[in-house]
């Protein structure tokens, strides 16, 4: 396939919202020339695309610029939905995109602020007290996902669907904060839900370790095709 015809994706290997696009785009089967994007030095390409200029960014064949990750896993998996993740088992796409932002939100906030916090404070400095709030403000917003989770293997039912590969990469960076403290949490199932997402064939084929890309040389085709 003639690279020049494929939509271009701006992605960081580690950010969770590159993540969930390149796990939308991966279970669409559409072929994106994928350019790995270093935060500090972004390509100028990219920021005159959206100068917003967060990750991921995609550019359409048509040079339509999508540049938030949850209209980018819309963008293909409206085109092409061969595992049914906008029409879970149970629940609506719209009951999903409401859990979506709910994390999103005050869940991403909290965890950014745990994430965040001065690794070197005490626990009961007020620095250390504020983490740790805010670690158990985000674990809070975690609830309705135990919840959810007690009822079926995946959030909306018993396959996995656009909820759970949205959601997913950021449980697993509040996870790796301190993933001693996650798993002692009494959140079974999200502790078990979360284990089989990041030990998945196609999280790790998601987390690929890419080169920078450096224009003009093209980008790698992602998803991998399969022979
Ligand atoms: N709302 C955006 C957020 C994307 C975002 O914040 N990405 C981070 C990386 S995880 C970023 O690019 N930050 C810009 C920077 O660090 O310079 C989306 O959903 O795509």
């Amino acid at each position: 396939m003639n690279q020049k015809t494929l939509p271009i994706l701006y992605s960081f290997r580690r950010c969770p919202y590159a993540m969930r696009a390149r796990l939308a785009l991966k279970s669409s089967k559409i072929v994106c020339e994928l350019r790995e994007v270093v935060l500090r030095d972004k390509p100028a390409d990219m920021i005159a695309a959206s100068p917003k200029a967060t990750v991921p960014v995609l550019i359409d064949r048509d040079g339509a610029v999508v540049d938030e990750s949850l209209d980018v896993m819309l963008w293909a998996l409206r085109q092409n939905d061969p595992h049914a993740y906008l029409q879970p088992e149970l629940g609506t796409e719209q009951d999903m995109l409401e859990l979506i932002s709910r994390i999103d939100g005050p869940f991403k906030q909290n965890l950014d602020a745990y994430k965040y916090a001065p690794r070197n404070a005490e626990p009961d400095s007020s620095i250390g007290v504020e983490r740790d709030q805010h670690r158990d403000a985000a674990m809070a917003c975690l609830t309705e996902l135990e919840e959810k989770l007690l009822e079926s293997e995946f959030l909306f039912g018993n396959r996995i669907a656009l909820a759970d590969i949205a959601i997913a990469p950021f449980v697993r960076q509040f996870a790796n904060v301190d993933i001693e403290w996650f798993q002692s949490q009494p959140f079974p199932k999200l502790i078990a839900w979360l284990e089989t997402f990041v030990s998945s064939d196609n999280f790790a084929a998601c987390m690929y370790k890419y080169d920078k890309w450096v224009a003009p040389e093209p980008g790698i085709p992602f998803p991998e095709q399969q022979a």
